[in-house]
């Protein structure tokens, strides 16, 4: 079964940063799907959702919620499935509380966080497509080839700047 890779925000309001996520995704030609579900608006669906996942054929959840921020947790406490938490920047403390929401996880039940935001957002899909990677050879050399393209991008920054500074 081909892998899938669900992506769950919280809210529309998410979206923004969160696209950074899908585009990556999509650069690697992983076949994605997007969800508005809430673990606090729309508990019972988000729930479902999760404990259907494994069957549904996905491999890995990435979920993005801001404020108190509970949706990572409460889908990785209905599945086996790795779960990616991304705290957003929504909220007065711009996603210190939905950082500490989504990462500080009761023994049991893991949730992977990475940073607050869009940076964060680009960092759960790559997560995702390593994963993923483990067992698909095609996907680890594209990941290797992004590696590559990472440093070639730092050597043109430097180069730029040496010439500038001549
Ligand atoms: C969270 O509350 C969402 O993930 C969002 O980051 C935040 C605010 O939601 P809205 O009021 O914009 O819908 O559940």
């Amino acid at each position: 079964m081909p892998s899938k890779v669900a992506i769950i925000m919280g809210s529309d309001s998410d979206w923004p940063a969160l696209k950074a996520c899908y585009d990556t995704l999509k650069t690697f030609d992983i076949d994605v799907e997007v969800k508005i579900s809430s673990a606090h608006r729309s508990p019972g669906e988000t729930a479902t959702f999760a404990s259907d996942a494994k069957n549904n054929g996905f491999s890995v959840i990435i979920c993005a919620a801001g404020m108190a921020a509970h949706l990572a947790g409460v889908v990785a406490a209905h599945t086996t499935l790795p779960v990616i938490g991304i705290p957003m920047a929504s909220g007065a403390l711009q996603g210190v509380d939905s950082l500490l929401s989504t990462v500080q996880m009761p023994p049991g039940i893991p949730v992977a966080t990475v940073g607050i935001g869009a940076p964060g957002a680009k960092n759960a899909a790559l997560l995702a497509v390593q994963m993923l990677a483990l067992a698909d050879g095609d996907l680890a050399k594209k990941l290797d080839d992004h590696k590559v393209s990472l440093a070639a991008g730092v050597a043109k920054k430097n180069a730029q700047l040496q010439k500038d500074l001549q």
